[in-house]
């Protein structure tokens, strides 16, 4: 008797080991459905230019990609082509079609006072992407961007290092769309820094309009003008940077580097990290295109009854030819 009690012990406690370690069976779960199409979150995306530019690129795709019918939004684009009439028309036609919210990245910080009265006398929250615009902060819920001007100064910064001394810096500007907020912010930085510079000197500034093949044109034109005068580039996107060292190089220029004229450029994207690793790009600012999960995380505060910060800017940095490592680029998201 004592034997078979001393199995039935045994065997109870194997049992219950086996079931201790058997694998834990989640119920499996309904695959997640978007919600119907008449629950989804309807909003109009008033963009500058989708393909205009890398960062501009990058920041499309994040709004749509944050902004899916899985994550319960119907996301309406609207392209402007970067003429800024035809996006505040495009929001007017949001309104029109009585969208949930409307988001706006401006091509040009003015003319929204009337377009946006209208959205809030028909009660559509308006967020502000990226750029800002000169319209009272009561025409719009809230903004979400970099901080332009500081993005300057990281620049003039890198500057003051590179022609420390007294050293003579002949600049060329090549600036973004004039009235874009992220063009007055980058020009104000270095022009306040020009003033404070006896050494600094601008021989030149023009708009390349975000566009490398605008950008090479103008650079030829100023090493016509300038020749070797030139030790200085800064230009206010990555696209407008490429173009200028094309055109640098075509013209037997050497560039960047420790003595090389020196290039200075926005937005940080990948391929033009790498160009700063190779010594090519000498500072690069961030300037973060990343926007939809912010952008869809402040109408889903909205939506739950919050009230969003009037202005939420993005921690961005910078980058220098004699510091970056492609360990840094290949862990970037874009
Ligand atoms: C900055 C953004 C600028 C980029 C350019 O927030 O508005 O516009 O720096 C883009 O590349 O065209």
């Amino acid at each position: 008797m004592k034997k078979f009690l001393a199995l039935v012990f045994v065997a109870t406690l194997l049992i219950s080991c086996l079931s201790a370690c058997a694998p834990v069976t989640t119920p499996s779960t309904q695959g997640t459905q978007p919600p119907a199409e008449s629950k989804l979150i309807r909003v109009g995306f008033a963009q500058c230019k989708a393909d205009e530019s890398d960062w501009r690129k990058a920041n499309t795709k994040s709004v749509q990609e944050a902004l899916s019918k899985e994550n319960g939004f119907d996301l309406i684009l609207a392209d402007s082509n970067n003429d800024a009439a035809k996006l505040v028309s495009d929001v007017q036609g949001f309104i029109d079609q009585e969208v949930d919210y409307i988001i706006i990245a401006a091509v040009n910080a003015d003319g929204w006072d009337t377009v946006l009265g209208n959205a809030k006398k028909a009660g559509i929250p308006v967020i502000l992407m990226d750029r800002t615009i000169n319209a009272s902060e009561d025409l719009y819920n809230c903004w979400l961007g970099g901080g332009f001007y500081n993005e300057g100064v990281k620049a003039t910064d890198w500057m003051g290092k590179r022609f420390a001394g007294g050293k003579q810096a002949n600049i060329v500007h090549l600036q973004g769309q004039l009235g874009a907020s992220a063009q007055v912010g980058r020009t104000e930085a270095l022009e306040d820094a020009i003033g404070k510079n006896s050494n600094w000197k601008l021989l030149a500034q023009q708009t390349g309009e975000w566009s490398t093949d605008t950008a090479k044109e103008i650079m030829a034109s100023w090493i016509q003008q300038y020749g070797d005068d030139i030790n200085c580039v800064y230009a206010e996107n990555d696209n407008m940077a490429d173009g200028a060292i094309q055109a640098l190089e075509e013209a037997g220029k050497k560039v960047g580097g420790d003595d090389g004229v020196a290039i200075i450029s926005f937005d940080a994207n990948r391929a033009y990290l790498q160009m700063t690793l190779e010594g090519k790009i000498n500072c690069n600012v961030e300037c973060n295109p990343l926007l939809g999960p912010g952008v869809a995380a402040l109408i889903n505060k909205i939506e739950g009854g919050g009230t969003p910060n009037k202005k939420e800017s993005v921690d961005e940095t910078a980058f220098y030819y004699d510091t970056i490592t492609q360990e840094v680029i290949d862990a970037r998201p874009y």
